[in-house]
C-alpha cells in the first residue's frame, strides 16, 4: 500500500496491488469507511468541510477487482480554501501561510531541521492524521477481500484520557457499536461512553486536548497465520509497526500485554481444552480466556486477534504551549491551526484499516492466488486441514 497526498492538497491518493481479480467490490461500503473515520465527538471543524468519497480510478471495473494495482483518490474539499496558499507552482508568496513556530509533540520542529524547510508548514501538510484517509481507502478493500474468506475486523473505544471501559466487551457489542449512525465515542458501554464525553466536554472548554486506547478485533481468522520462524515474519510485530505507523499511537498491545508483565504465568497463559462437539470454527482446541490477544509465537492461534492502540493527546493546543519563533528564535506560543481534540474512536477506524491490511497480506502470502476463487479454494482446503487436525 502507499499513500500521497497533503492535507491541504487538491487531493489525497491510496495505490494498492496485490489484491486478486474476482473479489467484489462494495463502494458504499468504502466510503461508509471513509465516513467512519471522519466521526466523533470532539473533532474539529475540518470535518464539516470534508465529505471524504473514494473515487476509484483503476482496478475495478464491473463491481469487481480484476487484478491490476487499485488507485483510489479522495479529494480535499478544503482544497479551494488552500489554492493560493499551497500552489504547486510558485505562486504569490504573500499569500503563503508559513507555520511559524513548531508544536511541541508534532513532526514540526525535526521536520523542519531534517528538510531544511524556512517553516513547518510541508512538515504539517505530511506529518497530519489526514493521510490515514488513505489509509482507510485502501484498507477497505483489505476488509472486503477478508470478508470473502468471513474474516471480519472492527474496532471500539476502551479509555479516553481518565476516563476507562473496565469491562470485556464481546464481539456482536462491539460489531454493532461499528453499525451505528451516529458516533460519538466508540464505547460499548453508555454509562462510559457519557463519562468519555465529559472528559472530551471538559478538554474544549480549557483549550487542551486528550488521548486513549482503541483495540482492533479480528474475528474468524484461523489458526496457522504468521509465523515464529523468521523474525520479521511474526504476526504480532507486523501488526505492531503497522498500527504504531498511525499518527499520535504511541504504545500497541497485544492481548493482555501491558498487565501480562506485571503478573504470574498461570494468570496469563490461556489454558487449552478440548471441546465434545465441533462447533463452527475448524478446531476442537479452545481456550476459556485470550489473554494471548489470539497469537501465540508470531501465529495465530484461532482465537480473535486483539490488537490495542495507546494514542497521545493531539499536540496542537487551542491554549499553546512554548515555542520558539523560527525566524527570530525568541520564544512565543507554538502556532495553532484548526484542530481536532480528541481522535480516539476516528483512530480506532484507521487502525481497523491498517490491521485489515497485514491480515490480508499474511493470509494472501499463505494461500495465494490470482482469483479470489482460486484463493477461497486453498483457504476452505486449510481450514479442512485444521479440522482434520
Ligand atoms: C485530519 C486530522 C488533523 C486535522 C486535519 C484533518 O490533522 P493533524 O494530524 O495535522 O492534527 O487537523 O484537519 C486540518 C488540517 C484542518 O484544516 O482542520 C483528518 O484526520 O482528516
Amino acid at each position: 500500500m502507499e499513500t500521497a497526498g497533503e492535507s491541504h492538497g487538491e487531493a489525497l491518493i491510496a495505490l494498492l496491488s496485490g489484491v486478486p481479480a474476482g473479489v467484489p467490490v462494495d463502494l458504499e461500503f468504502v466510503n461508509r469507511e471513509l465516513w467512519r473515520r471522519q466521526q466523533g465527538f470532539g473533532r474539529g471543524g475540518r470535518m464539516k468541510i470534508e465529505t471524504d468519497k473514494a473515487h476509484v480510478l483503476s482496478g475495478v471495473r464491473h463491481g469487481k477487482t480484476i487484478g491490476s494495482p487499485i488507485a483510489i483518490e479522495i479529494v480535499n474539499r478544503d482544497w479551494k480554501n488552500w489554492e493560493e496558499k499551497l500552489p504547486v507552482e510558485t505562486g504569490d508568496p504573500s499569500r503563503h501561510q508559513p507555520v511559524e513556530s513548531p508544536r511541541p509533540g508534532h513532526a514540526d520542529l525535526p521536520g523542519a531541521l531534517k528538510y531544511n524547510f524556512p517553516d513547518a508548514r510541508y512538515v504539517l501538510e505530511r506529518a497530519s492524521a489526514r493521510e490515514s484517509t488513505s489509509r482507510v481507502a485502501a484498507g477497505a478493500f483489505a476488509k472486503l477481500l477478508l470478508r470473502h474468506l468471513g474474516i471480519e475486523v472492527a474496532s471500539h473505544v476502551i479509555r479516553v484520557g481518565r476516563v476507562e471501559m473496565n469491562r470485556p466487551a464481546a464481539w456482536e457489542e462491539i460489531v454493532a457499536v461499528t453499525r451505528k449512525d451516529e458516533v460519538l465515542l466508540s464505547c460499548v458501554d453508555a454509562e462510559t461512553e457519557a463519562r468519555m464525553r465529559e472528559e472530551v466536554a471538559e478538554c474544549a472548554r480549557t483549550g487542551d486536548t486528550v488521548g486513549g486506547v482503541f483495540e482492533v478485533v479480528v474475528h474468524g481468522l484461523p489458526a496457522g497465520v504468521g509465523t515464529y520462524a523468521n523474525w520479521d515474519e511474526r504476526l504480532d510485530g507486523l501488526l505492531a509497526w503497522a498500527v504504531m505507523s498511525l499518527q499520535a499511537v504511541k504504545a500497541v498491545e497485544i492481548g493482555r500485554g501491558v498487565t501480562a508483565a506485571e503478573s504470574f504465568g498461570s494468570a496469563v497463559h490461556d489454558a487449552i481444552h478440548y471441546a465434545d462437539q465441533p462447533s463452527e470454527r475448524p478446531t476442537r482446541f479452545v481456550r476459556d480466556r485470550n489473554n494471548a490477544g489470539g497469537i501465540e509465537g508470531g501465529i495465530s492461534n484461532g482465537e480473535n486477534v486483539v490488537v490495542r492502540g495507546y494514542l497521545k493527546p493531539i499536540s496542537t493546543l487551542r491554549k499553546p504551549l512554548a515555542s520558539v519563533r523560527f525566524d527570530t528564535r525568541e520564544a512565543t506560543a507554538a502556532s495553532y491551526e484548526r484542530s481536532d481534540i480528541c481522535v480516539v474512536p476516528a483512530a480506532g477506524v484507521a487502525a481497523e484499516a491498517m490491521v485489515a491490511f497485514v491480515i490480508a497480506q499474511q493470509v494472501l502470502a499463505k494461500f495465494g492466488g490470482d482469483s479470489a476463487l482460486e484463493l477461497k479454494r486453498n483457504y476452505e482446503s486449510y481450514l479442512e486441514q485444521i479440522r482434520q487436525y
